[in-house]
């Protein structure tokens, strides 16, 4: 008798959309809570990073620096491990569809939804000399981000949330208007280490745009990371235990190390109990070292390989494109406009 094989229907996988902004060196906030989750990602979804470089232009940046740290930020996600054929990678100004549909989407989008956003709050007051427009619809530039690619899930550190809430209500907004155009797509939080405080200012996130002492790059050497544990705010009462709402400083330390070793926070403060903050942070200081090392070795054979990085971000360009064109014109066809 013979046999018929039937294939089963290739099952699509999940999508994953993300970015992160080059408006500095990466912290290591943005890589706990962010990057180093992209990596575990690459073989169980479709995945798509982008370099944000149009967000980033919402605060004043000085052109060179900018291209400089736009390409330094493909080679450290690539330093990380993501690769680039399983990873789209691609600048975010080179895929002309998220300038487009960010406009479309606009005018979808009300004026109270964006004045309630903590971040257009949070750097309104830290760059009042410069509160442009671009800063304050800068969440309909990323709803479009995730809503060209019809991304299932967009793994982000928590201090995203809202702005995914909003994008959101945008697709749910756009979908009530024109039927299925989008995607609905979920925000994807990491357990440990989703929110990184500042060294100094441990009640405030760790950022990339912060004094220098109040974050660790990516990039720092083995000197100025023991410099800057060092410093590290704590407090006077001595105990190593952990409560972020009393023990800010100490809390931020064990939840670095946690996130850095894999231990659990609580284990960690039973077996540091009665030790002194210095051991603490002499632990923490290892434990950064130790990981950020590898990193800065491969960050600097990609640097040394500009025709690779090139290609790189081509060829991630135009995989991206396609995808994106296709929704965006969709989009068009749907709200009238009169097709090329
Ligand atoms: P900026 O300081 O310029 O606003 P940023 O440091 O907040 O930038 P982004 O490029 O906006 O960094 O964010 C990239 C990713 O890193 C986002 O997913 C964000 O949620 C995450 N992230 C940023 N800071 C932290 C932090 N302190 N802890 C955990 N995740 C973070
Ligand atoms: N606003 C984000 C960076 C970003 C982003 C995105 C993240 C821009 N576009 C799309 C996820 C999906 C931030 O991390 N500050």
């Amino acid at each position: 008798m013979e046999q018929t094989l039937t294939q089963a229907a290739p099952v699509r996988r999940q999508r994953i959309l993300s970015g992160i902004q080059p408006s500095g060196t990466p912290t290591l906030g943005n890589y706990i809570g962010a990057m180093r989750n992209w990596k575990l990602l690459e073989d169980e979804y479709d995945c798509l990073y982008m370099i944000a470089d149009l967000h980033t232009i919402t605060v004043r940046q000085e052109p060179a620096k900018l291209r400089q740290q736009s390409i330094q930020l493909l080679a450290l996600l690539l330093a990380i491990g993501l690769d680039p054929d399983k990873n789209v990678l691609f600048f975010q100004s080179h895929v002309t569809q998220h300038a487009q549909m960010s406009w479309l989407l606009n005018c979808f989008t009300y004026m109270g939804e964006m004045s309630r956003m903590t971040q257009f709050k949070d750097k309104s007051a830290k760059h009042a000399d410069n509160v442009n427009c671009g800063l304050f619809t800068y969440p309909v530039l990323m709803a479009g981000d995730i809503l060209l690619y019809q991304a299932n899930l967009v793994p982000v550190g928590v201090d995203q949330t809202q702005h995914l809430e909003i994008c959101r209500d945008i697709a749910a907004r756009v979908n009530g208007l024109y039927g299925n155009v989008f995607t609905m797509p979920e925000g994807y939080y990491s357990k440990v280490g989703a929110r990184v405080m500042s060294l100094q200012e441990p009640t405030r996130k760790m950022s990339k745009s912060d004094p220098d002492d109040c974050f660790i790059s990516i990039l720092d050497g083995p000197d100025a990371v023991r410099r800057k544990v060092r410093r590290a705010v704590t407090d006077s009462d001595g105990e190593i235990r952990f409560d972020p709402e009393n023990k800010p400083g100490v809390s931020n330390l064990l939840s670095i190390l946690s996130a850095l070793t894999g231990e659990k926070v609580d284990a960690l403060a039973e077996s540091m109990a009665g030790k002194g903050y210095g051991e603490l942070k002499s632990a923490v200081t290892d434990a950064v070292i130790g990981t950020l090392e590898p990193i800065q070795a491969s960050f600097t054979q990609y640097m040394g390989d500009k025709a690779y990085l090139e290609s790189v971000y081509r060829s991630g360009a135009e995989r991206a494109s396609r995808i994106a064109e296709r929704t965006l014109s969709k989009l068009m066809k749907k709200i009238g406009f009169v097709g090329r």
